[in-house]
């Protein structure tokens, strides 16, 4: 393994190829981090050889520093981590684990390491860069020029300013990727004192289909955690929890004795980490899932293999789930606890054999049997595993439901051995802004949003509410053709929307048109090439404060990011001075800060006084400007990090403050600290375990449904789609048709609306000039977009199965291949209606014929010197992006990504 080497950076024209006029103080900063980590290099070998033979590794990790915890972002898993700061250095040099944590203790998975090579990354942005080339494009050099945090946060002001001084705050826009619960203040509270309702997430682009089956069956618009240890059969579907989905760390450590004690199937077109060590592959055609869930579902009922005290009986007994037939739902007694089964059997599952589904999902229909009735007989330790694949498809949301369905036919909902949610948290809510929102605020406020959701053709019905969810991708078409408003001024953080969208040549467009763009990043992605300012980030897990949380093995944790490498992280100076590498701030809390001072310099002083007034130090009630008095650069900055720490305070009072906790605050149980130290020092605190089947209406509890009960006729989603429709004086069946969905609300020759239901996949491209469909997957080793520029990324490129080191290729079976006159190697082109890349053969029997697959995160053109293949120039691999056009499953918003790309494969 080797660390790129940093020397690459005094080559006299890097500047140029940078496209960052950068000084020569910079290539010297860059320089002494290879100097660090060239002496201890040394260091560590002396000390190796000093301690005791086989000790070594003890050595090193005792003595040469303390492990401090923090929270891994890597992924959506969100684990808590402890991290070795090497005392001689102040370097990070190992991380893991949280020790505490009973989740996943001190395993973690393998990608935080390369979280270290994101935070020495010769190629990070080192200070604030301002864009000098009034022009914008992919392929006009940016000429960024290198300023200071006060120029900066004051032509950021400016921008803003102007906007409230014209009262068009609504040009105004927010866009974030991944994030700490501190983000409201800058993604919520910053635009809402401003005025602009336009703070747009990644949200859509992530998973928001899969959230719609828990939702519309048993009210949770929230992730699942899966009680592995106590299960007896994993059906998994498009979810690969040994190498991605959520708690990665957990599943990775368990799945040995759940492969002994269970049996794991898993339904994936491609042969995944997980399928390769399964007792079952379910090789199905993509974007066909709903056709085995409903066949599974099916079988299920046929064979009289449901959760009696879930789902209810037939008052005789009599099994009247038979094929073709219709029952009379008067013979049937539901339990308390759901509701609808005959009407899902009546309106959707009574011809839908194994035999119709093998048709379509190309899984023979005794292994469709065969997989049921195991499933089934493993009672209500069952799990039902919904990831992303089945579902952020075209009409993806009726799949959901249905996969998640077939937990409720087991009653395996919040039982032992099923899918449980997360206990309740302490964290508490911080102070909210609503009293320093003005008239020119409230009247930007009234405008619709730039995703445009909730509009007729994009109902995005999270938490049953019409444009309750985001439609990320679609701000793109808003900003473009300015509807409903231009935006003028843009802060985007943590996100490389023009990478991480589909079809994300649009995005290019959008943010070429935007006269100003702020970007909060680490690194000169995509998206900052576009902009005029990049503001530079602190590294997540090593250089800031914040809170996640992970849910798994029946608890939630609490899991705060601290800066690691202040030997004070409470004290500001100590962590402005010690805590980061270069001159780099945290996006979610000190940059607003100091754009508050900034913009109260030029008479808009509500977002100031906000932060003022409402986040004094929990402990010792003194303010900001008690902490830190004066009006120059320095007291500001010092303030805008005491402003960080007060805030992951208040944000964990009930966990550490018991008179707060033992006050008027509505305490879930769990952990308690005495005082903020003993929190901070141990950073993680934990739920009580979940208590299985409490929300059953049976012992006393209750779903989150419009009804109480676990729904498989869809009552909830029946309100949300009238209430979509109401608001636009038409009917559910138009809002269906005009949304491109199948199912119609009283239609013979359609599929019921309301009950989870098969809909056929809808191609993106005729299949006959797009013959292949396109199956993207992430890498082991991305770091969602994050880990693009780490060597140790594109160096183990085969922990994919079916990848190759250093390569981006695609992976095609090697029937297809023969057809197409293809060897391993060949270079190729693949083609869709929204685009082309280029890439390499990869013959494998990994993928069905007349599918190919390609690994998600290569095709970088910028981010830094190992992303691209030439930063700025070219392109290292192709991006998938490039060729999944952007569609949506518009009942929940979401991004299609899988089931409905086609593709043509031509050699170069
Ligand atoms: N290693 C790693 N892990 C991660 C992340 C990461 O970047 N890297 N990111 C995290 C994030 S942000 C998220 S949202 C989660 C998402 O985690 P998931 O929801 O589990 O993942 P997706 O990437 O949406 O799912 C893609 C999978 O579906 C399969 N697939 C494609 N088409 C179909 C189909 O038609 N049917 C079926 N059944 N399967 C299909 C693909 O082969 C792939 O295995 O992962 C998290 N975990
Ligand atoms: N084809 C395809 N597309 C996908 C996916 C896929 O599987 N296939 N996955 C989708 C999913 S699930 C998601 S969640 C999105 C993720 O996509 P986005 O939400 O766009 O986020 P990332 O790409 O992870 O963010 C990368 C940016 O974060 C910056 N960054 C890195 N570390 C930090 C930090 O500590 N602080 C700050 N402020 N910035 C930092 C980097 O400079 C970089 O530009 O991508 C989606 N796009
Ligand atoms: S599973 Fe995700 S959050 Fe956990 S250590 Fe791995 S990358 Fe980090
Ligand atoms: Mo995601």
């Amino acid at each position: 393994m080797s660390q790129h080497d940093t020397t690459n950076d005094t080559d006299a024209d890097e500047g140029r190829r940078f496209g960052l006029s950068v000084g020569r103080r910079d290539f010297m900063k860059a320089g002494a981090v290879g100097a660090v980590a060239a002496s201890m290099g040394t260091g560590l070998t002396s000390l190796a050889s000093t301690a005791e033979a086989g000790g070594t590794r003890d050595a090193l990790v005792e003595h040469t520093g303390d492990w401090k915890p923090s929270t891994c972002a890597g992924c959506t898993s969100w684990c808590s981590a402890q991290i070795l700061v090497d005392d001689q250095t102040n370097r990070v040099i190992r991380t893991r684990g949280h020790e505490d944590s009973k989740i996943h203790g001190k395993n973690d998975c393998p990608r935080q390491d390369l979280a270290i090579q994101q935070l020495y990354d010769p190629d990070r942005i080192t200070q604030p860069m301002k864009r000098t080339n009034p022009e914008k494009g992919k392929d006009v050099d940016p000429e960024f020029e290198p300023i200071s945090w006060e120029e900066a946060i004051d032509m950021l002001a400016d921008e803003i300013a102007e906007l409230r001084e014209n009262e068009e705050p609504e040009k105004f826009m927010v866009t974030r990727g991944r994030y700490t619960y501190l983000r409201p203040i800058l993604y919520s509270y910053l635009p809402q004192i401003i005025g602009s309702p336009n703070n747009i997430s990644h949200s859509a682009i992530c998973a928001e289909a899969e959230k719609f089956g828990p939702m519309y069956t048993e009210g949770e618009w929230a992730y699942r955690q899966y009680d592995v240890t106590e299960s007896r059969y994993v059906l998994a579907w498009g979810a690969d929890p040994i190498s991605t989905n959520r708690q990665v760390s957990h599943y990775s450590n368990e799945f040995g004795d759940l492969l002994d004690q269970a049996t794991v199937a898993v339904v994936e077109p491609r042969l995944s980490s997980t399928a390769s060590k399964s007792d079952e592959w379910l090789p199905v055609e993509p974007g066909q899932d709903g056709a085995l869930a409903s066949a599974m579902a099916h079988v299920i009922l046929r064979d009289g293999l449901w959760h009696r005290e879930f789902v209810g009986e037939f008052a005789d007994g009599e099994n009247r789930f038979v094929p073709d037939k219709q029952v009379d739902p008067d013979t049937f007694e539901e339990s308390e606890n759901s509701q609808g089964v005959v009407e899902w059997w009546n309106e959707e599952l009574s011809d839908k054999d194994p035999e119709w589904a093998a048709e379509r999902a190309g899984v023979p229909a005794d292994q469709i049997e065969r997989v049921a009735t195991e499933f089934a007989d493993a009672g209500s330790r069952a799990i039902s595993w919904l990831g992303g694949g089945p579902v952020m498809q075209v009409r993806g949301s009726y799949a959901a439901m249905a996969i998640h369905a077939l937990n409720g036919l087991v009653g395996s909902v919040g039982n032992r051995g099923g899918t449980l949610y997360a206990p309740g948290t302490a964290t508490e809510d911080l102070p909210a802004p609503d009293e320093y929102v003005d008239e020119v605020a409230e009247e930007g406020l009234d405008n619709e949003k730039i995703d445009q959701r909730g509009r007729l053709e994009f109902p995005a019905l999270k938490d049953g509410e019409s444009g309750g969810g985001v439609v990320t991708n679609n701000a793109a078409d808003g900003i473009l053709d300015e509807d409903p408003n231009e935006i003028k001024v843009l802060i985007s953080y943590w996100n490389n929307f023009a990478f991480s969208n589909p079809e994300s040549q649009r995005w290019e467009e959008a943010l070429a048109k935007i006269p100003f763009h702020a970007t909060i990043e680490t690194h000169a992605s995509e998206t900052a090439w576009f902009a005029d300012l990049i503001l530079p980030a602190t590294h997540h897990q090593f250089e800031r404060w914040g809170q996640l949380r992970s849910t798994g093995n029946g608890y939630r944790t609490i899991n705060l990011h601290t800066p690691v490498l202040a030997d004070d992280p409470d004290d500001p100076e100590d962590v402005l001075e010690n805590g980061r590498l270069w001159d780099v701030k945290t996006d979610e809390t000190e940059i607003p800060y100091l754009l508050a001072e900034s913009l109260a310099d030029k008479g808009f002083d509500n977002l100031l006084e906000f932060f003022d007034e409402e986040f004094p130090d929990p402990d010792s009630g003194t303010t900001l400007r008690e902490e830190y008095a004066g009006d120059d650069f320095r007291s500001r900055e010092l303030r805008a990090q005491a402003f960080s720490r007060n805030a992951i305070k208040l944000r964990t009072q009930p966990m550490w403050d018991p008179a707060y906790r033992n006050g008027d605050y509505d305490w879930p149980g769990g952990e308690e600290f005495d005082s903020w130290e003993a929190f901070r020092e141990r950073g993680i605190w934990h739920t009580e375990k979940w208590e299985y089947r409490h929300r059953w209406p049976s012992e006393g509890g209750e779903f989150g449904t419009d009804s109480g009960v676990f729904e498989f006729d869809g009552e909830t989603l029946r309100n949300a789609l009238e209430g979509h429709a109401d608001r636009h004086d038409t009917d559910v069946d138009t809002v269906l048709d005009v949304c491109n969905y199948q199912g119609r609300v009283d239609d013979e020759d359609a599929p019921n609306a309301f009950v989870p239901h098969y809909e056929e996949p809808y191609g993106m491209g005729d299949a006959e000039s797009y013959p292949f469909k396109f199956v993207d997957h992430k890498d082991r080793l991305n770091r969602e977009g994050r880990s693009a520029n780490t060597t140790w990324l594109h160096e183990f490129r085969d922990v994919n199965p079916g990848d190759e080191p250093n390569k981006d290729v695609t992976k095609i079976n090697p029937r297809d291949a023969a057809e197409l006159g293809l060897e391993d190697g060949d270079p190729i082109v693949i083609r869709s209606p929204a685009g082309e890349i280029e890439s390499e053969a990869k013959l494998w029997e990994g993928v069905r014929p007349g599918t190919v697959a390609k690994t998600w995160g290569q095709g970088h053109w910028a981010y830094g010197q190992v992303a691209a293949e030439e930063f700025g120039e070219a392109a290292r691999g192709g991006s998938n992006n490039m060729v999944i056009g952007a569609d949506y499953d518009r009942l929940s918003g979401s991004s299609v990504y899988y089931g409905d790309v086609q593709v043509a494969i031509e050699k170069r």
